[in-house]
């Protein structure tokens, strides 16, 4: 499994108010993170919902995500999402509040919703997705300051690093933290 992943604050700001994380293993856990508006209080909210998520990484995905509800009360709040990709089952499960998208060129149709909402206030019935995975299938994972008219087609043929270097130069919003995550199983 390869992964490339490119971000940069909204101009203006030295801090991004989006994050990621990775926790790898045979099951690896990613999460995204955007941080309501941006700057410093933006990546506050982002980094306390990562730290609850590298907490309870071996829980649901719902419960994850609204855990991390509750334990973020406090701060601004985020848009979040999780994937979880078993490579031995070759299989990936994903849940999501607010604008994170993810997008796929994969054998089986992959394109999950998120629920709307912000993680930090209270939150509906997330909605898992469950999906299976074959080898070569490319996943990828964005904040909503990259423009959703992308086409993950266009970049296919590219190493996983240089996809997200180029996706983000190309399709990144100057007004909005930018964060491009790409998965090659
Ligand atoms: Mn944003």
């Amino acid at each position: 499994m390869d992964i490339g992943i490119a971000e940069r604050p909204c101009q203006g700001e030295t801090v991004c108010g989006d994050t990621h994380l990775v926790i790898a293993g045979e099951v690896t856990l990613v999460a995204m993170a955007d941080g309501l508006g941006h700057g410093p209080q933006a990546r506050e909210a982002a980094l306390a919902f990562n730290k609850h998520v590298e907490e309870h990484a071996h829980e649901s995905l719902e419960d994850i995500l609204r855990g991390a509800s509750s334990a973020i009360s406090k701060t601004r709040g985020v848009a979040a999402a999780l994937m979880r990709i078993d490579q031995r089952a070759m299989t990936m499960s994903f849940a999501g509040v607010g604008n994170i998208d993810m997008y796929a060129v994969s054998r089986e149709r992959i394109r999950p919703v998120s629920i709307p909402g912000i993680v930090g206030s209270r939150i509906r019935k997330v909605r898992q997705f469950d999906y299976d995975l074959a080898v070569g299938d490319l996943l990828l994972l964005h904040s909503d300051g990259i423009s959703s008219r992308l086409i993950l087609e266009d970049f296919r043929k590219l190493p996983v690093q240089e996809m997200a270097d180029e996706i983000l130069l190309q399709h990144g919003k100057y007004h909005d933290d930018a964060t491009c995550l790409v998965i090659r199983i």
